[in-house]
């Protein structure tokens, strides 16, 4: 792996400097309550040299101005905000402004980003933005730039003051490493990261977390468990710093009792595990056996003991999925005590294995709903083997709407797991729940992008 070398290259000495506006677009042209500080910006603004002008508008947050201010748009996509970044691109960019998209979606399909915006950068970004900015003010931006995933993350310095005066809550957002160690077939890490995992030294995330404004954390990582002995390291540098902190990690942790005992002793509160399905055949068709040889009840148990709540992420629609899937997967998220649970129909994304096996099976309702006006956020897009798609999306809502049943969140913050009762649990589970729920409220059947600029999206052809 090459190690990574920050350019602070300045802009070219013809060129004049461009004033950057990073602007983070919502699903719609709405306002929403799940927003935790962008890190993508911190890591951009981290490389721009520092004479660069460089403001942030988060449409989760407020609106985004007709105008704006600069000479580049940055703007970040995923899949489900591409729709949304598109429009916004096509009124910048009428009113003469340049701009650069990146993220996830513009990574997997640059060219069909190209279509709405005049630069892409495929992948990471730290590596290649300095010179983007030189070629921006020289007027020679390319169209495509990429970064190989084998960067090292030595030195990357997140530059939080671009999230000043936002008002972002009281989540910090911290990044430990890239990539995961698995490959499951729905899931976007491995498109983007391929076999890459990547960490930070310790020492500089145990410096990060010092500055923070806020002692209350999430560790974005997508797995925390890279490695016993790297998070192992990083558990214990974390041990008394006063912090209360979350991540998303695989259920083989459960069964290392050190790195269980290392969480819980470094202020870990939550964590969210991909359960996906009850169903092994499930497990095995989305590369995810390994979830099989861990009793999820056993480990539910396990975090509990060690005062960690757990949210449930589940995925309906897999080819063993019958109708009766939503009423057993929900009666074991009750009984189970799972603080939280994520209930999504299967969502084939680009670039994922899921999505090509979709294709060539012909069984994609809408083969590219994000673009699609008629697709509601957590609709079925595909065809599932044993029940209609409308089952699905119904199917999905429904458990939803039990599980978030006030009198279900009630019980669950006066009676939470044995092990998990103190009122720093008891907060957690409150606010994670009122906020899930009102995302979901907001959010469900929505149409992607903004219903005033519908008509002016046109949809690409890919190849
Ligand atoms: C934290 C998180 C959330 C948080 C919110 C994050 C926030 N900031 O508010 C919450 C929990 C609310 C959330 C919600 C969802 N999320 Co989310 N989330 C993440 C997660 C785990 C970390 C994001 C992060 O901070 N990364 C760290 C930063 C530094 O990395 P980065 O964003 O990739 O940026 C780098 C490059 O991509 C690039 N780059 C990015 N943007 C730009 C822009 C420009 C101009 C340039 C030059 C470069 C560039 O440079 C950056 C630095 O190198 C990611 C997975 C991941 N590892 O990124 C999933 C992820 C982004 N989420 C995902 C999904 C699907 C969702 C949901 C739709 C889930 C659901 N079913 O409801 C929702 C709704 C999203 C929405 N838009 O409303 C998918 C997106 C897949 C895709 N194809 O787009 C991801 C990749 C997870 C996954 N395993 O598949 N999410
Ligand atoms: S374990 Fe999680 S992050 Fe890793 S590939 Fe599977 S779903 Fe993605």
């Amino acid at each position: 792996m090459k190690p990574r070398t920050i350019r602070r290259s300045g802009l070219g000495a013809e060129g004049r400097r461009v004033k950057v506006s990073f602007v983070r677009p919502n699903l719609g042209d709405w306002r929403s309550h799940d927003a935790m500080e962008p890190l993508a910006f911190a890591v951009l603004k981290g490389v721009t040299p520092p004479d660069v002008q460089c403001e942030l508008w988060d449409e989760r947050l407020e609106a985004i101005p007709a105008q704006l201010d600069c000479d580049l748009v940055a703007l970040t996509l995923e899949t489900y905000t591409a729709r949304r970044g598109y429009q916004l691109a096509q009124q910048f960019r009428a009113q003469g402004l340049k701009v650069v998209a990146g993220g996830y979606h513009p990574t997997f399909l640059p060219q069909e980003a190209l279509q709405y915006v005049d630069a892409v950068v495929c992948g990471d970004a730290e590596e290649v933005w300095p010179q983007l900015l030189v070629d921006a003010s020289q007027g020679r931006m390319q169209t495509i730039y990429r970064q190989s995933a084998a960067v090292s993350m030595q030195g990357l310095h997140y530059d939080r003051t671009v999230f000043s005066g936002k008002g972002y809550g009281h989540v910090s957002p911290l990044q430990f490493s890239r990539g995961c160690r698995f490959a499951c077939d729905f899931c976007s890490i491995h498109a983007f990261y391929g076999r890459s995992l990547t960490c930070r030294p310790v020492v500089e995330v145990v410096a990060e977390v010092a500055r923070l404004r806020t002692r209350w954390v999430f560790v974005v990582d997508d797995n925390l468990f890279v490695g016993p002995a790297e998070t192992l390291a990083l558990l214990e540098a974390l041990r008394g710093r006063g912090i209360r902190w979350g991540c998303q990690i695989s259920l083989d942790v459960a069964s290392n009792p050190t790195l269980l005992q290392a969480m819980a002793d470094s202020g870990c509160v939550a964590v969210l595990i991909g359960f996906e399905s009850l169903d092994a055949t499930n497990l095995t068709q989305m590369r995810k056996k390994w979830n099989n040889k861990h009793p999820y009840g056993e480990a539910i148990q396990r975090f509990h003991d060690h005062g960690i709540l757990v949210y449930g992420s589940f995925i309906f629609g897999y080819d063993q999925d019958t109708p009766d899937v939503f009423a057993r997967t929900l009666e074991f998220a009750l009984e189970s005590q799972l603080f939280l649970v994520n209930f999504s129909a299967l969502t084939p994304t680009p670039a994922t294995e899921l999505y090509a096996r979709m294709e060539r099976e012909n069984r994609l309702i809408y083969p590219r709903w994000w673009l699609d006006p008629a697709y509601g956020y957590g609709d079925a897009v595909y065809r599932p083997r044993h029940m209609t798609a409308q089952q699905l999306t119904d199917g999905c809502r429904w458990a939803r709407s039990q599980f978030y049943r006030y009198s279900n969140i009630l019980r669950r913050v006066i009676v939470p797991p044995l092990g998990c009762t103190s009122l720093s649990h008891r907060f957690v589970s409150l606010l994670g729940n009122y906020t899930s729920r009102r995302a979901l409220d907001q959010k469900l059947g929505r149409p992607l992008g903004a219903s005033s600029l519908l008509p002016t999206l046109v949809q690409p052809s890919l190849t």
